[in-house]
């Protein structure tokens, strides 16, 4: 799970996992927990936003299947794929899934779309 520093991956993450907001702190390296959800298991890894920690991301994609963006809330999920150019990727699946990390609304959505390419496989 790779994103902008202060984006909601650690409280996506504890969503997940304990479905409440807990208190973060910008995390210094990576979280990693392992989610079960529909019998399939997840594990996460969510990676440090900051700018400095960036440059390591890399290092953690070895054998990484999917990976999860949440970005800040403005722009609408039309607006990113344009500014992130994705429709020009065609080598890999990609979707965009609006969420709220505090309320939970739209994250099971996004891990149904896994989950189902999982099972395609
Ligand atoms: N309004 C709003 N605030 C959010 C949302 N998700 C997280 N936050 C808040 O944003 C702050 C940062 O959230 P984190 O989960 O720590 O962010 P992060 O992406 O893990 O940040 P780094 O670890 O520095 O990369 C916290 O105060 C959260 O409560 C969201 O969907 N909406
Ligand atoms: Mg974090």
């Amino acid at each position: 799970m790779v994103g902008l520093d202060n984006a909601g991956k650690t409280t996506i993450l504890y969503q997940f996992l304990m479905n409440e907001v807990v208190h973060t702190s910008p995390t210094i390296g990576s979280n990693v927990e392992e989610i079960v959800w529909k019998n399939i298991h997840f594990l996460v890894w969510d990676l440090g936003g900051q700018q400095s920690l960036r440059a390591a991301w890399s290092t953690y994609y070895t054998n990484t299947e999917f990976i999860i963006m949440d970005l800040k809330d403005s722009m609408s999920a039309a607006e990113i794929s344009k500014q992130l150019d994705l429709t020009s990727i065609k080598n890999h699946q990609w979707h965009i899934q609006s969420c709220c990390a505090l309320t939970g609304e739209g994250l099971y959505q996004g891990l149904e779309w896994i989950a189902q390419r999982i099972k395609k496989k």
